[in-house]
């Protein structure tokens, strides 16, 4: 039997609000990406607060041109639009990792499932894939904005995972499974880091970088980081600078990664 369909009304009612970032709720049965609606929305001038969530995407989207698959109604699918345009282009690279830490605070509150961060911005059940999180940014007449978007497997069973390192909530064992419960919590969760972000004109030094590595499980393990193009660099992962990019001691060298795929190899001593 498919899960209850997610009620926009109970959302809208949860979310909006004049105090709030959130200014408008789309619930759809079924889009290609809700990420390429919002972003479709942002170039026609959509304000920020922009809510879209799907209960089945046809085509979601991963990272570097790659698939997010999830049957319907099995998880949520959400993406947002944001205009950050008080915080200056270097530290938007901060984004990404914020939306991550605000699905992994949801789940530590919301369904008692401790996760933990891959960098930059896998979320991790026992070491499982549970969510995604893809930000683009998008040139539009108004100005850059951010298209936030966010994969959580929620009551997916192991026959449907889509791969043997992915998991979902209901195979965790979470204290809730109820999707609109979940959502209107995340979505709670990343408006209020957004908002200490946007007050902190971006730093992450005021709070959200030692927020995120208290969360990162990759910091002190051995890596192997997938770069965009290039050889793979294995190394201990030492740190998370200003910008958001992975520090490494690659043979006593330090390098710095600021887009790649990591692979967990062991835990550090
Ligand atoms: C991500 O990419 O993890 C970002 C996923 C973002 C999905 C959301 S859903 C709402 C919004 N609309 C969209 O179109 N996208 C966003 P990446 O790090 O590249 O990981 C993709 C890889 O994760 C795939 O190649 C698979 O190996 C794996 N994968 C695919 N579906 C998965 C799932 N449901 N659970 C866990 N892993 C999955």
């Amino acid at each position: 039997m498919l899960p209850e369909p997610l009620d926009r009304d109970r959302l809208e009612t949860a979310l909006l609000g004049a105090d709030s970032l959130w200014r408008r709720v789309e619930v759809v049965e079924s889009t290609d990406s809700t990420n390429a609606d919002v972003a479709a929305a942002a170039r026609r001038g959509t304000d920020e607060g922009l809510v879209v969530v799907a209960e089945h995407q046809r085509a979601g989207r991963g990272r570097l041109g790659r698939r997010w698959e999830s049957p319907p109604r099995s998880g949520i699918a959400v993406s947002v639009l944001l205009r950050p345009s008080s915080v200056g282009p270097a530290r938007w690279p901060w984004l990404p990792l914020l939306a991550g830490l605000a699905v992994h605070d949801c789940l530590a509150d919301v369904a008692a499932v401790e996760a933990r961060l891959k960098w930059p911005n896998d979320v991790l059940v026992v070491g499982r894939k549970a969510a995604g999180v893809l930000v683009e940014r998008i040139d539009t007449d108004a100005g850059p904005a951010a298209v936030i978007g966010i994969g959580l497997n929620v009551s997916v069973g192991p026959p449907e995972l889509p791969t043997p390192w992915s998991t979902s909530l209901a195979i965790a064992g979470a204290a809730t499974t109820d999707r609109a419960t979940i959502l209107v919590e995340l979505l709670r969760r990343l408006a209020a880091r957004y908002h200490d972000w946007i007050g902190a004109e971006g730093d992450p030094a005021a709070g959200l970088r030692a927020a995120y590595v208290a969360a990162c499980d990759t910091l002190g393990r051995e890596v192997r980081v997938e770069l965009p193009d290039g050889d793979p660099l294995v190394g201990r992962a030492v740190g998370v600078d200003m910008s958001g990019r992975l520090e490494l001691s690659v043979g006593g060298e330090r390098r710095v990664v600021g887009a790649g795929d990591v692979v967990h190899l062991r835990s550090g001593s």
